[in-house]
């Protein structure tokens, strides 16, 4: 353990703040975590938590029970502050950033001279300098770096440090990955990295704040126009009568070729929100990167159609015309598979869309729930496999969930089969 880092408080419990701030505690550093959900700090201080993530159940209940990590709605006095609250969208797909300011605004009354505040939330650029403002501006007795790339004597610390971790694999990746530190001066990005390297194994690489931000934005943008070029790939190969799954396949023997798969859209809270930051800091030059998003966020309709397409054809072949309405099987609803997350998901957006078209026709099978959320209640019914496979007209698998896979033999069975996933 670092001497100077005896005690953090990280501004935010969710996906990244509570896995960030156990690992920290199980480095035997007093970790004060904080939230604004009185229920999820309730949940941690008795040592359980409010999320799904392999592992962290196990790290939050020794960390709080050993009394390393304890959960409040208020923050405390530190050595260094992590700042991991949600950076979401508003209207017009600019980024929201009041999440960081009420942040910025209840840890400056605590901050005190050599003390190191990170931002690690997802965000524009120009995000770090603007929290470092904020803190300027309700701290006016001590001298706070505002500008990226200034040198000088300064009383705070201040550095962006992106969270790069893979939902689902979050506490491995945490330690493993490499951490990019973009400091608003040297000083700032050397303070960072001995705090990081408390817990980090792979490398912390040093820049400028703005160039961190990017660097961030570009990993989740570069996936996001990959993944459109597939999804891209997916419809000429439908329009061409060429199996798309086959055609990557076949294009990434090549040695310099390595193209990602379709599916019925991307969803979650990372690639479908930050290529936005981009594009809104320079909507003229970001053409590609919105470009991919369009072509992403069209996908799910382009499925829709596949839907209907197939559900007329089969009322054309029936002969009897008080045929009941066709039922349509939904597998899979969370937004990637093996995960319960259902935020931003494509194959919820679908399902939706097909249970108000087409009323008491639709069930869904999903192992990661025991009820379908709110949006879905009294308009499919969640089912089990088995079931769907018996009594559906249409199937249309949406998440390659690994039960799914397991039983491609008998989905190949049945007839009416949409395969956004490609697991046939
Ligand atoms: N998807 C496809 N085809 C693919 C890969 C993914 O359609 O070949 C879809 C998924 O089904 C899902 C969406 O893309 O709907 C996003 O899933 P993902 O697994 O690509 O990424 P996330 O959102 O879970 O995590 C990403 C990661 N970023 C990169 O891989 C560059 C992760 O490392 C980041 O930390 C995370 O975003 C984040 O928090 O920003």
């Amino acid at each position: 353990m670092k001497k100077e880092f005896n005690k953090l408080t990280v501004m935010g419990l969710g996906y990244i703040g509570l896995p960030t701030a156990a690992v920290f505690a199980a480095r035997k550093i007093q970790v004060c975590g904080v939230d604004v959900n009185k229920s999820a700090v309730e949940t941690i201080n008795r040592g359980e938590i409010h999320i799904v993530e392999p592992e962290l159940d196990m790290v939050v209940h020794a960390t709080v029970s050993e009394g390393y990590l304890k959960a409040s709605l208020s923050p405390e006095p530190a050595d260094a502050f992590i700042i991991a609250v949600p950076t979401p969208f508003k209207e017009g797909n600019d980024p929201d950033l009041s999440y960081i300011e009420a942040a910025t605004k209840a840890i400056a009354p605590v901050l005190k001279k050599g003390d190191l505040v990170v931002l690690e939330s997802t965000s524009p650029v120009g995000a770090t300098e603007h929290m470092a403002k904020g803190i300027a501006e309700f701290r006016k007795d001590l001298r706070i770096p505002t500008e990226n790339r200034s040198t000088g004597n300064f009383d705070i610390f201040i550095a962006h440090c992106p969270e790069r971790v893979l939902p689902g694999q979050v506490m491995r990746e945490l330690v493993e990955n490499d951490r990019i530190i973009g400091g608003m001066t040297q000083d700032c990005a050397e303070k960072a990295k001995e705090l990081y390297e408390v817990f980090v194994h792979g490398d912390c690489l040093l820049t400028d704040v703005r160039t961190a931000e990017m660097a961030k934005l570009t990993e989740n943008a570069f996936r996001d126009v990959n993944i459109a070029f597939a999804n891209e790939l997916s419809m000429i190969a439908d329009k061409l009568d060429i199996d798309v799954w086959e055609l990557i396949s076949l294009a990434n023997k090549h040695p310099r070729v390595d193209i990602l798969q379709p599916g019925c859209g991307v969803g979650g809270h990372c690639i479908a929100v930050d290529p936005w930051f981009i594009v809104s800091k320079t909507p003229d030059l970001a053409r590609i990167t919105r470009m991919a998003r369009e072509v992403n966020d069209a996908k799910p309709e382009w499925v829709l159609k596949k839907v209907d397409e197939m559900l007329t054809n089969i009322s054309a072949k029936s002969s009897d015309e008080n045929t009941v309405v066709s039922k349509v099987a939904c597998y899979g609803l969370a937004f990637k598979p093996d995960i319960d997350d259902l935020r931003e998901s494509p194959a919820l957006g679908i399902t939706t869309t097909l249970a108000k078209k087409y009323p008491e026709s639709v069930m869904v099978v999903e192992p990661n729930i025991s009820e379908v959320p709110h949006s879905l209640k009294g308009k499919v019914t969640l089912v089990d496999f088995d079931y769907a496979l018996k009594n559906a007209d249409i199937n249309v698998i949406l998440v390659d969930h690994k039960e799914f896979i397991k039983s491609a033999d008998r989905l190949r069975q049945v007839s009416n089969i949409i395969d956004t996933r490609g697991i046939l």
